[in-house]
């Protein structure tokens, strides 16, 4: 865990440093069992929340030295972070390139610095979506809030004012309309996971359903 944490913090670092640094693709950028698309398909639950950045509050708590609840001023006011990277989500659609600005998830665990026993993290939506993921899965180069897609404020419809993207996942494991990150010892399953999705979501092994 920690040789991994590092080197992830690493790779973040010099993104941060400079001109995004364009990845190498291997062979296999498009996992088994997808297919490419140009346009963003919208999945949720049939409610999109349509909440202004002046009534957002990210709660972010759980086993944390320091709590916060951040309204918009205090998110955008933190550390920016800008990535491209591309986006699976299980349905079998990919779309490779997306443009994403936000706050990095190890700029939001320096604020919050999570305790020694963290293992898992818990995300809630303003929709009542959740889902779950490791703490090791959150903590790369490539995680973050975001707030901005291809260059405009991220759309409603996609989770606007501002969501979680894990570009290293299938897409559901990113909660859309953002509204806690919940610090935990221990599993808790989130919407589609009580629903037999699988829990670790690996794009790269199939890893679809449990
Ligand atoms: N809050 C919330 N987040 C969510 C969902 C949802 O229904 N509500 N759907 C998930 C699923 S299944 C996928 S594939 C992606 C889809 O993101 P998109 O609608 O922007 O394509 O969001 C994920 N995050
Ligand atoms: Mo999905």
């Amino acid at each position: 865990m920690k040789d991994k944490y590092i080197a992830a913090k690493e790779r973040w670092a010099a993104k941060q440093a400079g001109p995004a640094q364009r990845v190498v693709r291997s062979a296999d950028r498009l996992p088994p069992g997808q297919r490419e698309v140009a346009n963003f398909p919208v999945l949720d639950m049939g409610i999109q929340p349509e909440v202004a950045p002046e009534d957002w509050r990210l709660k972010i708590h759980g086993l944390v030295e320091n709590p916060v609840t951040l309204d918009w001023e205090q998110f955008m006011a933190l550390e920016q972070f800008a990535d491209t990277s591309d986006f699976h989500c299980v349905t079998t659609w990919s779309q490779y390139d997306m443009e994403w600005r936000g706050v990095s998830f190890f700029t939001l665990t320096e604020l919050v610095k999570p305790k020694e026993e963290v293992t898992h993290v818990f995300y809630k939506g303003y929709d009542g979506y959740s889902t779950n993921t490791t703490f090791d899965a959150v903590m790369d180069d490539d995680t973050l809030i975001a707030h901005t897609w291809n260059g405009a404020p991220v759309p409603v419809e996609h989770g606007g004012p501002a969501r979680v993207i894990i570009p290293k996942l299938y897409a559901w494991k990113g909660a859309k309309w953002a509204s806690e990150i919940i610090f935990l010892d221990r599993d808790i399953l989130g919407f589609w996971e009580v629903r037999g999705y699988s829990n670790t979501a690996d794009p790269w092994t199939d890893d679809r359903f449990a």
